[in-house]
């Protein structure tokens, strides 16, 4: 007996597949969007995948090129799911909506629309002109969530930012007196390092630097060539030149994001070592956080991993600059002499700020809770088919 299912059951079937090509590409394509779009023909025995593909390390070729490429002569007639409205602009490629055409596609299944302005509805336009059959919408806040650092930069000029934080079971991410103390095992670190790849860039204060002495590279076997930019919150260039940070620049890119309140001659010093200063004004004796974002957009920051100190992540929320937050928990508690963060009172410090528990994950003795604020997700959807 063959199982037969609806078309609809099918279509979200092959998007899901396409969302699960698409986040192969998480952390490698910005400042383009980490696609993913699977090609399904209808055969003599039944619906057939001829195609898949996602975005490429670097942006490009856009997924739509790579399933085109493998399905050959058999993407004639087939169905596309794209989890993005194909591009419609003669960027450093023809447009990937013409290429579908061109193919003999003969309907597009699509999760979200693209904000960038030179496509913005004029993808879907052009295939419903070629007459293909185009579904817009489908898995759509599941897309939204993938694509969610592309869309922030897009719509909004700054990266989508998530943090995170561990915290021993009595609310202290440090100590004073026991230096550099961990919190949390390896299972929790392996866990971080996941979630450091998938980001285009890392994200600190310089006193983590000047405590931590940290590298903020992904040292899981294999994922090492992902480790992001790392950028340094430092207005008034108060990092060390002897950092490990500094002292790797030039093997993994560094950018410290500062104010005129550093030495000229420590600025080019830095960049001499190979990193990147980036001038912003400064706001109540800081760098201006807002700005530090938006610089990170234009850079081509899609997505940032804040790995903020007690003062970042006040510092952080107060200025509405977290989208998402993992906080870890640790087994061990600090006792005297004990960093406090939050207030010591995070979780109600997250739900005060509007974010949603997500999910809870055990990792060894450790815990993560995963939150969300679910009004920056909203803010993401774009005005429907602005250029139709
Ligand atoms: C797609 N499929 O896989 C991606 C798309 O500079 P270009 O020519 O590569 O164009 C970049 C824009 O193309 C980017 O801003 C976004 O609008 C779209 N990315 N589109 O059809 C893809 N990555
Ligand atoms: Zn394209």
């Amino acid at each position: 007996m063959t199982l037969q299912f609806s078309r609809e059951h099918d279509d979200r079937l092959y998007m899901d597949l396409a969302l699960r090509l698409g986040r192969r590409g998480a952390g490698q394509t910005a400042e383009n969007p980490a696609v993913g779009c699977v090609l399904v023909a209808e055969t003599s025995s039944g619906p057939e995948i001829v195609g898949r593909g996602w975005t490429q390390p670097g942006g490009r070729p856009h997924a739509e090129r790579v399933a085109l490429a493998e399905a050959g002569d058999r993407a004639n007639g087939a169905t596309a799911y794209v989890t993005l409205e194909p591009c419609s602009h003669f960027g450093k490629t023809s447009p990937c909506a013409k290429a579908l055409i061109e193919a003999g596609i003969s309907r597009v299944v699509c999760a979200h629309p693209d904000p960038d302005e030179r496509v913005a509805g004029r993808g879907f336009a052009m295939l419903r002109e070629a007459g293909i059959d185009v579904e817009e919408g489908l898995l759509q806040s599941v897309a939204r969530h993938d694509l969610a650092g592309f869309l922030s930069r897009t719509t909004k000029g700054r990266p989508w930012m998530q943090a995170k934080m561990a915290l021993s079971p009595d609310g202290m991410i440090g100590s004073r007196d026991k230096g550099n103390l961990p919190i949390t095992g390896p299972q929790a670190k392996s866990r971080t390092y996941g979630l450091r790849a998938r980001a285009d860039a890392i994200l600190v204060g310089v006193d983590t630097v000047l405590i931590d002495d940290p590298s903020l590279t992904v040292r899981s076997p294999g994922l090492e060539p992902f480790s992001p930019t790392r950028v340094v919150l430092d207005s008034r260039g108060r990092i060390s030149m002897d950092a490990h940070l500094v002292k790797t620049a030039k093997q993994t890119p560094v950018w410290i994001i500062t104010t005129g309140q550093i030495a000229a001659d420590k600025a080019l010093e830095l960049e001499r070592m190979g990193c990147q200063i980036l001038l912003v004004d400064e706001l109540d004796g800081h760098a201006n956080l807002t700005e530090a974002a938006t610089i990170m957009g234009a850079m081509g920051i899609n997505k940032a991993f804040c790995e903020p100190g007690a003062l970042l992540s006040k510092a952080l929320l107060k200025a509405g600059l977290i989208d998402e937050f993992y906080l870890y928990q640790g087994n061990q508690p600090v006792g005297e002499g004990g960093v406090e963060a939050l207030n010591g009172q995070a979780e109600q410090t997250l739900l005060d700020h509007g974010f949603v528990q997500q999910t809870t994950e055990y990792l060894g003795a450790d815990l993560l809770r995963h939150y969300l604020n679910p009004t920056s997700l909203e803010e993401l959807a774009a005005p429907a088919n602005s250029n139709n």
